[in-house]
């Protein structure tokens, strides 16, 4: 109710909901729109300025999304029927209409509260409620606390020596500003090659006055191969159902794309036929020449190393010059890691960027950072680079960072930090254990960094909605992951990944980005149908 309400703990709650849900992208409004239809009662907050999620933090040039359509966007109440895309692979500028458009044909900004965030939250043991703390001041009573942050929420700046000494502009990737920067003819420098920096680099290579990258691992980056689309096209797709077809099909594979791993293994194929399928999915483009390979790709190194080989040979045959084809493209014996076990990205002009005049890539781990200078930046070797823009694509706390960083206490009033400061908890990737009512998708234990968000957020919101739903006509006060049932769940997580050869190479997939953080699988490396989203967890409860 709206009237002030006060609390054991002498907290005054503005206002009372069902469910208060975190994050105004693809998760959290696919919650507000089934939970509000069902009477639900709740509201969204978002600590950005437009609904989005991702999409309104990563502005920076060249932003795009690396799942080609129409497997980026929702399936449900027909939303598909009247949009349509430029592009192949979206721009985040795209990608925002396409929000716009969705709020308008589902009428969700009314529940939403943007600029708005969640500060702490503590569970009220004797009304089984949450009492939700927001960055307005305000408290906020709910029974159901649900969190849509995404895996890229909390940003990662390293702490580079001298950092406060630059007197220049320098963003991270994921807080560059809404109206952009003018580049033209500036010097600039790009730190991380992942997928921000690869998009950034391909994007302002041409423009800038001079551009200098400093890369740590080089990315294995795949073909994107983008195209515009034909409006005639699309419409005829529609048609003959195609997109209803690609929405079911793609809650049945691995990642949740229209393909899948081959069903054969590497050695099935002679050396002459797997150049022939590497080639094949070389052309499609995205990433086929990944999750569309040889179903042993991510076990056995042998395999591993031919795809590896395939890559190498295709990406340095497109650098000019010898040094920088080392730096971007070793060759076998000098990969950086297992081809796949980090997240190659996509690109489109990446590598003959490097072959402009005005374009310098630095290898830190052969030359690493002195010191920032109020100019630039200083190298071990004794350069001193002067610039007038800094972009620091140095990546995210990635997938439990967003969690932890909200002061979140549950039943036993250790924080969720606390209790993940060795390792992550997780029962199927969605809940904790003493943090009832607490959901949370798109995070640690699911199939998140390996899998397509729109199809992922659908099945797991489906999860959470029906676990609420059951709560509510069941009379249930509380719903909580027992710590048996997250025992056996962390485990077998472990031990799905510790087969594979993603253990093997330092990522944000193991956590292993972020100086201090524990080196564990982050991911459920099983894929979606073996999570059974869609069928086995729903009857639980039925
Ligand atoms: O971050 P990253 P990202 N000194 O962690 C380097 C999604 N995404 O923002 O590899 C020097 O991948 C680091 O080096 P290294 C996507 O899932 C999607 O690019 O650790 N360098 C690396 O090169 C993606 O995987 C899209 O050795 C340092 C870079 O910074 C995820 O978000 C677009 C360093 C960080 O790369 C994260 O991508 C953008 C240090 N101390 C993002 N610390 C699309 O769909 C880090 N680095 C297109």
């Amino acid at each position: 109710s709206p009237a002030a309400k006060v609390k054991d703990n002498g907290i005054a709650a503005t206002r009372s909901l069902d469910v208060l849900i975190v994050g105004a992208g693809f998760g959290g409004l696919y919650q507000l729109h089934y939970l509000r239809k069902m009477g639900y009662k709740c509201k969204v907050v978002d600590n950005a300025g437009e609904l989005g999620g991702i999409w309104y933090w990563n502005c920076y040039p060249g932003a795009r999304v690396d799942s080609d359509i129409p497997l980026y966007e929702y399936s449900i109440e027909d939303l598909y029927k009247d949009w349509t895309w430029s592009e192949r692979f979206p721009s985040w500028p795209e990608l925002r209409r396409y929000f716009t458009y969705v709020d308008k044909k589902l009428d969700l900004s009314k529940d939403v509260e943007l600029n708005t965030g969640v500060k702490a939250a503590d569970f009220d043991i004797k009304r089984s409620r949450w009492n939700i703390h927001l960055s307005s001041g305000e408290v906020v009573d709910a029974k159901y606390f649900v969190l849509c942050t995404g895996f890229a929420a909390k940003i990662h700046i390293p702490d580079f020596k001298g950092m406060d000494n630059y007197k220049g502009i320098m963003h991270h990737t994921a807080k560059y500003p809404q109206d952009g920067i003018d580049l033209k003819g500036k010097k600039v420098c790009v730190i991380g090659t992942g997928a921000s920096g690869v998009q950034t680099i391909q994007e302002v290579g041409p423009e800038v006055g001079h551009l200098t990258v400093l890369q740590r691992t080089p990315n294995l980056c795949l073909p994107m191969n983008q195209h515009k689309i034909d409006p005639a096209v699309e419409q005829r797709l529609k048609k003959e159902g195609d997109y209803e077809r690609i929405f079911k099909y793609r809650r049945e594979t691995f990642s949740g794309f229209d393909f899948d791993f081959s069903e054969k293994n590497g050695d099935d194929d002679t050396a002459e036929q797997k150049r022939e399928f590497y080639k094949k999915l070389w052309a499609g483009g995205g990433f086929r020449f990944w999750l569309n390979t040889y179903k042993d790709l991510l076990f056995d190194k042998k395999v591993n190393d031919t795809a590896y080989e395939f890559w190498a040979e295709k990406t340095r045959a497109r650098i000019n010059d010898p040094k920088k084809k080392d730096i971007l493209a070793p060759v076998l014996d000098k990969q950086p890691h297992t081809f796949g076990t980090k997240r190659p990205s996509l690109e489109q002009r990446y590598y003959e960027v490097y072959n402009q005049n005005n374009v310098n890539i630095i290898a830190l781990k052969e030359n690493p950072i002195d010191t920032f200078t109020e100019k630039g930046i200083k190298m071990k070797e004794g350069q001193e680079l002067e610039f007038d823009v800094i972009i620091l694509a140095t990546g995210f706390d990635s997938v439990t960072g967003g969690l932890v960083q909200i002061d979140i206490k549950g039943t036993d009033v250790v924080t969720l930090a606390d209790k993940w400061s060795k390792g992550t908890w997780t029962y199927l990737g969605m809940a904790t254990a003493n943090f009832p009512n607490m959901f949370f998708l798109y995070g640690p234990h699911g199939p998140t960094a390996f899998a397509n968000g729109p199809t992922l957020v659908e099945l797991q919101g489906d999860w959470i909605i029906d676990a609420i739903d059951y709560c509510e006509k069941n009379g249930k006060k509380t719903i909580d992951a027992t710590t048996q049932s997250e025992a056996g769940w962390t485990k077998h997580v472990a031990e799905l990944t510790d087969i594979t050869l993603f253990p093997g190479t330092d990522s944000w997939y193991m956590g292993a980005n972020i100086p201090g953080k524990p080196r564990e699988a982050l991911n459920y490396a099983g894929g979606i149908p073996r999570l059974g989203l869609d069928g086995r967890m729903k009857v639980m409860f039925r």
